[in-house]
């Protein structure tokens, strides 16, 4: 649900959004440098009708080619295209070529300024202080003598009447008016200060980008994508209300789906110049207080989201999918499934550990189904969450009873009993893991590292709850010649990274395992003693820059959460207000001593921070970026 933030004072910020050009195509082209200058298409790991396209050259969009076609349709269309199959690992896409390349991209851009990875191609950059930086650097009437790149010359810049030849001479003067207002002034700034990263990016990677600048990271999206490949749109104040007037609101973030669509249905409105011409009252009468003021402030272009301060991804998934008559009807062929995903779900936990010391708390599965005489299309399999196990066979298991759950629940829709006779009425077309709500492990915690790396009894002993989930559940004796049987002919498919970004998460189906319980933000129960029995603590995420918990200022007992994050003047700046709060006194400590041993004594040394020195942390920046020469 949007959340309406003032918008306040947020205009003189400055915000550039990066996105990659045919990101995965780049990736091969950088591999394959043949492939530059030509069409070309990654596809799926699925030969049917050659693949379908998940990511399309420049060159091939010349020919109509786009992403939506299977291979044998784009090569109708552009005989000489290349198509490039997605590596593959465990009978499906590996995208972990992609996703080193976006970190290597993330690891340039975050030089200037706090940076949010957004997806595997797309960045967010709050540049405000290194554009009053460079403001400063040229005092009222010197801008214009600074030596302007030929790139940012090239910058669109929205509201400016700039077609024909003088574009880079009317861009020049845009940039260096000495009597423009101190906002597009330091638009002026972030124009240069991307121009430098785009040609860093470009150098350092050999990838190009594309980027929006403006006041708030709305219109900075909607803006890298105006002028796209290799190119940069500016928005600045004076052109929010004509840049926005003739807009989709489909276009706008969060109004793709069923806001947009009662937007359009119940009101008739197509673009964001219909909604703003909406009062906020009758906006809220329609879709109440907080979605109407979220309303009528995005159609004045007002969005006081700050970037986040994230260079790694907020989640893990792992998905497939199986179109038409690949599609699952026995819990085997599930079963099969949902253990290669999570293979490949615990290899890049296991790697965000090492590498990054952060954990993932909760397991997702979704899958989409339908039942083969069924009528209904409109119920959808319920997304299962729970708290995540660290260990292959754990996740296997824990998600294995997810999709019985969900399965149960599904089926239970249509009257049908999900382990009964009429099993084999359900068919599922796509699942996938996810593993999010990650945090990182507090510095110096290395015993507590390793109680997570291997697959310690302690973990084992605490199974799901729900043991009738199993009772329907899997027999697996014969296992790989029903997988034969029923998914021998299997087409594969990538099912994108950003399908898993995004996740309605059901509540917990099982108690969660005592050494979650300390890293658990959200209202996670962490048992204290009360008058004899145990209560719940809300915990509520915030980010420190520490990499400790620490007493807050006022010493009560507050504890901060550790940041994946640099940790910047401004990035702390922004860091959230809300806090881990508990009475370190209240803490029954029988809960400590259920903890391994090798542990307990780091346990206890966290939950009394006012004894330990707090270590200076680097920020998570050092990890990607590259080692001075
Ligand atoms: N991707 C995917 N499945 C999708 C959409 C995208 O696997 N349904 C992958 C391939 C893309 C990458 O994500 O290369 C980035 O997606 P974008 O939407 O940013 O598209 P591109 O980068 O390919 O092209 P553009 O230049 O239009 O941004």
């Amino acid at each position: 649900m949007p959340v309406a933030k003032a918008g306040s004072s947020s205009d003189s910020r400055v915000i550039a959004h990066v996105d990659l050009d045919c990101f995965y195509v780049q990736v091969e082209q950088r591999k394959r440098p043949e492939l530059r200058g030509v069409p070309a298409a990654v596809v799926q790991y699925n030969s049917w009708k050659g693949g379908g396209l998940i990511a399309v050259s420049y060159e091939a969009r010349a020919y109509g080619v786009t992403r939506s076609m299977r291979g044998d349709e784009a090569k109708a269309i552009c005989p000489n295209i290349h198509l490039v199959q997605v590596p593959v690992a465990r009978g499906k896409a590996d995208l972990s070529t992609y996703r080193e390349a976006g970190s290597e991209v993330v690891s340039i851009l975050a030089r200037r300024g706090r940076c949010e990875r957004a997806s595997i191609d797309e960045v967010y950059l709050d540049l405000t202080d290194a554009a009053e930086a460079l403001l400063a650097e040229y005092p009222p009437g010197q801008l214009e003598k600074k030596p302007i790149d030929e790139e940012a010359l090239n910058s669109h810049i929205s509201g400016l009447n700039s077609m024909g030849d003088d574009h880079n001479q009317r861009v020049k003067e845009w940039i260096s008016r000495g009597d423009a207002d101190r906002r597009d002034k330091l638009l002026a700034c972030g124009v240069l200060i991307v121009t430098d990263l785009r040609k860093q990016v470009l150098q350092d990677t050999q990838f190009t980008c594309s980027a929006g600048i403006a006041h708030n990271k709305m219109l900075a999206k909607l803006a890298s994508g105006m002028h796209k490949p290799a190119q940069q749109t500016v928005v600045p104040q004076s052109a929010v209300k004509e840049f926005l007037e003739l807009l989709p609101i489909k276009k706008m973030k969060q109004l793709g789906g069923k806001l947009g669509n009662q937007l359009q249905n119940e009101l008739g409105i197509r673009t964001v110049g219909d909604l703003s011409k909406y009062t906020e009252q009758k906006l809220q009468e329609k879709f109440g207080m907080n979605n109407g003021t979220w309303l009528w402030n995005i159609a004045r272009g007002i969005n006081g989201e700050e970037v986040e301060s994230r260079l790694l991804p907020k989640s893990h998934g792992s998905g497939k999918r199986f179109p038409g008559p690949q599609s699952l009807r026995i819990v085997q062929s599930v079963e099969h499934w949902i253990n290669k995903l999570s293979e490949d779900l615990c290899e890049r936990l296991n790697s965000d550990l090492e590498q990054n010391k952060r954990i993932a708390q909760t397991l997702t599965l979704h899958a989409t189904a339908f039942i083969s005489n069924g009528t209904d299309s409109t119920k959808k399999f319920p997304s299962k969450s729970c708290p995540l196990r660290y260990g292959q066979f754990k996740v296997q298991e824990d998600a294995m009873t997810l999709f019985r759950s969900g399965l149960r629940e599904y089926l239970g829709f249509f009257g049908v009993n999900a382990f009964g006779n009429k099993q084999n009425e359900w068919r599922i077309t796509t699942l996938s893991l996810s593993a999010s709500k990650i945090v990182c492990i507090p510095s110096g915690t290395s015993s507590i590292l390793k109680y997570f790396t291997e697959d310690s009894d302690i973990t084992a002993s605490i199974k799901p709850t729900e043991e009738s989930e199993r009772d329907g559940g899997s027999k697996l004796t014969e296992v790989k010649t029903l997988i034969q049987e029923q998914d021998a002919c299997v087409l594969d498919d990538n099912l994108g990274t950003r399908a898993l970004e995004n996740t309605g998460e059901a509540a917990p189906i099982q108690r969660m395992p005592t050494i979650l319980r300390f890293f658990s933000p959200g209202d996670a129960p962490f048992p204290i003693k009360k008058q004899g029995c145990f209560k719940s603590l809300h915990f509520s995420g915030a980010p420190s820059s520490s990499g400790l918990p620490q007493l807050n200022q006022r010493g009560d007992g507050a504890i901060k959460r550790s940041a994946c994050a640099n940790s910047g003047s401004r990035a702390e700046k922004h860091l959230r207000a809300d806090e881990w709060k508990y009475d370190v006194d209240e803490i029954d400590h029988s809960v400590i001593d259920e903890l391994p041993p090798e542990i307990q004594e780091e346990v206890r040394d966290w939950l009394h921070p006012r004894s330990r020195q707090v270590k200076q942390r680097k920020g998570i920046a050092a990890y990607f970026l590259p080692k001075p020469s």
